[in-house]
């Protein structure tokens, strides 16, 4: 096997590495942030790797971005101001769009670079970067989510990378307690949460957090991810009302919105967690 034609990701943590067949690499760059790279491949499309991590491909991106936007905004009565933390691809700002409800959505990435390089190489996914509503701001996330004004926003998608470096302190209970303070009454917020099978050293934390930072409810969605590390991938919702009772269930049955990945059936199984999983929460 020629292994120059082969990106791989390895998992240090999870004793593994995924590999996607590459026709070539496209771009390489060291930003203020991070090294950012992008391929072409054999069959995921495009490929963003941020610090030898994949951000995400062409191809199986979808699952991600819908199951980390959708849930969420069924999650709240009315959800109308939205902030992203993170996302600079964009696919989770399209996705947020796609809800008729939503009349502001501020996104806040750290590097620009992201966006910029999403615009050239996924630009399927910046579609709706010139829509009205969305605002962007290129800066630290943690930094804004301690200065924003408190109860203004209904909605907050923290879409990031692992939890080493600049992404740490977005997985701290001093940062979902200021998520607390920003969010309306029925706030939601939602974290890209890692792999169920390599991460529980993660998730249950995370969990444990979001409560201590005062949210009354906390749903763990499991969905497949097959470019991220073991291919099972989660989003940890944090409501400030029970999630089950905000949730608009009827609207995400009867939705207009098209999607590929999530729907109510898909949400509601998304929320059936594995044995092993009430097991470590115990
Ligand atoms: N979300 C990246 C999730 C973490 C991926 N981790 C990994 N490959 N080890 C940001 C990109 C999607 N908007």
């Amino acid at each position: 096997m020629d292994r120059s034609q082969w990106f791989t990701e390895i998992c240090e943590e999870g004793g593994s590495a995924f590999s996607m067949k590459i026709r070539e690499k496209l771009h390489d760059e060291q930003t203020a942030f991070q090294r950012i790279e992008i391929y072409a491949t054999e069959w995921f499309g495009n490929l963003m790797v941020i610090d030898g991590f994949v951000m995400l491909t062409a191809r199986d991106n979808f699952i991600y971005h819908e199951m980390m936007a959708h849930p969420a905004l069924f999650s709240h009565p009315s959800p109308e101001n939205v902030v992203i933390i993170g996302g600079g691809d964009c696919g989770t700002l399209r996705e947020v769009l796609k809800h008729a409800r939503v009349t502001h959505v501020l996104q806040v990435e750290i590097d620009e670079r992201v966006t910029r390089l999403a615009e050239e190489f996924f630009p399927e996914l910046c579609v709706s970067n010139n829509d009205t509503r969305a605002e962007f701001f290129f800066g630290d996330g943690i930094r804004w989510m301690q200065t924003a004004d408190p109860g203004n926003v209904d909605v907050i998608l923290v879409d990031s990378t692992d939890p080493i470096g600049p992404a740490e302190g977005l997985y701290t209970e001093a940062f979902y307690a200021n998520c607390h303070r920003v969010l309306g009454d029925s706030g939601v917020l939602v974290q890209q949460s890692e792999s169920p099978l390599f991460h529980m050293d993660i998730i249950n934390p995370m969990r444990k957090q979001m409560q201590a930072a005062g949210f009354a409810d906390v749903q763990t969605l499991f969905f497949p991810q097959p470019s991220y590390p073991s291919g099972w991938w989660t989003a940890t919702l944090a409501g400030k009302q029970p999630l089950s009772e905000t949730y608009r269930e009827q609207d995400a049955v009867h939705t207009h919105i098209k999607t590929s990945y999530y729907n109510a059936a898909v949400h509601q199984a998304a929320l059936t967690a594995p044995e092993f999983f009430h097991k470590a929460l115990e």
